[in-house]
């Protein structure tokens, strides 16, 4: 969908200390994490084998044996529990606390509390946010007085722009940032610079993007560019790429049959209160 790369380099240099936070949009950090697909699959179909037991559905996922402390449908809200999560690791001596969060959040007051309480008290925290140009229908020109970065830098926090096409550029500057944080060097911020390919949700227009932009980023994919990079500089066969990637869709469709068989939760109603199982995960992750 575009945004694989941010993800997958920033997880690629996490150690066993460190915890993430991540948005509803949180499906490819849990995989790069390490959780189990058909879990993960199962979690977002509502089904008893869930990573979650079928209960938190596609937005809110949680794997505490893979560093995934949640992932959070309030726009904002992984800012808050990774800072939170920060103060806890400070106290413990170990560990960074990563925040990934959309360019929609930095118009939230989460985000200006936690990184004046991360910056003043020095956590272990790096701040990582997934600018994919847009929250919703409205683009981050549009929303967001005087850029990302420099707010980060208002208040006296390392920041770097980073180009989120790229694994290897998100892998280096998450390498560098994490480092620091976990040398005890306090919180450090990066902005992601990606692109959502496909629509918002169920029933978007798709009316605000501008003529020719998609074209532009799709032609930075992330996938198709780590796969020329791959070729032409590690030296892998088309093959051998071609191979991993039927291996990877066989898995992929096998998990996908297995979750749709799996059983949902046995949800008891409370007292008094009817229970709809309203399954509305309309979100794309
Ligand atoms: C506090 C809050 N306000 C509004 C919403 C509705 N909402 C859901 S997703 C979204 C846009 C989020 O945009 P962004 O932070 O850029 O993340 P992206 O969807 O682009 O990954 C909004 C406003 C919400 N979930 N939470
Ligand atoms: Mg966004």
């Amino acid at each position: 969908m575009g945004q694989e790369a941010v993800s997958t380099g920033l997880c690629s240099v996490l150690q066993r200390d460190d915890l993430v936070a991540a948005t509803y949009r949180g499906h490819a950090a849990s995989l790069a994490l390490g959780t189990d697909p058909f879990r993960l699959l199962a979690e977002m179909l509502g089904r008893e084998p869930g990573v979650c037991g079928g209960r938190a559905g596609s937005m809110n996922i949680i794997d505490r044996e893979h560093q995934l402390v949640g992932c959070f449908g309030i726009v904002g809200g992984s800012i808050a529990a990774a800072t939170g999560v920060g103060l806890a690791l400070k106290q413990k001596g170990a560990g960074v606390a990563i925040a990934i969060f959309g360019d929609g959040a930095v118009n939230s007051g989460y985000f200006h509390e936690c990184l004046n309480f991360a910056c003043v008290t020095k956590l272990p925290i790096v701040y990582i946010c997934e600018n994919n140009q847009y929250a919703e229908f409205s683009s981050v020109e549009a929303m967001t007085a005087g850029g990302i970065l420099p707010r980060a830098r208002a208040f006296g926090i390392k920041s770097e722009a980073v180009d989120g096409m790229d694994v290897w550029a998100v892998r280096e500057a998450a390498y560098r940032a994490v480092a620091d944080s976990r040398s005890g060097n306090g919180p450090s911020f990066l902005e992601a610079r990606t692109y959502r390919y496909n629509d918002h949700a169920r029933g978007d227009p798709l009316e605000y993007r501008r003529e020719g932009e998609m074209e532009a980023w799709r032609d930075r994919d992330p996938l198709l560019s780590a796969r020329k990079r791959l070729v032409e500089e590690y030296k892998m066969t088309v093959e051998e790429l071609d191979d991993i990637q039927s291996d990877v869709s066989d898995a992929i469709d096998a998990v996908r049959l297995a979750a749709l068989d799996a059983p949902k939760p046995h949800i008891t109603p409370l007292d008094g209160l009817e229970f709809k199982s309203s399954a509305r995960a309309t979100n794309r992750g």
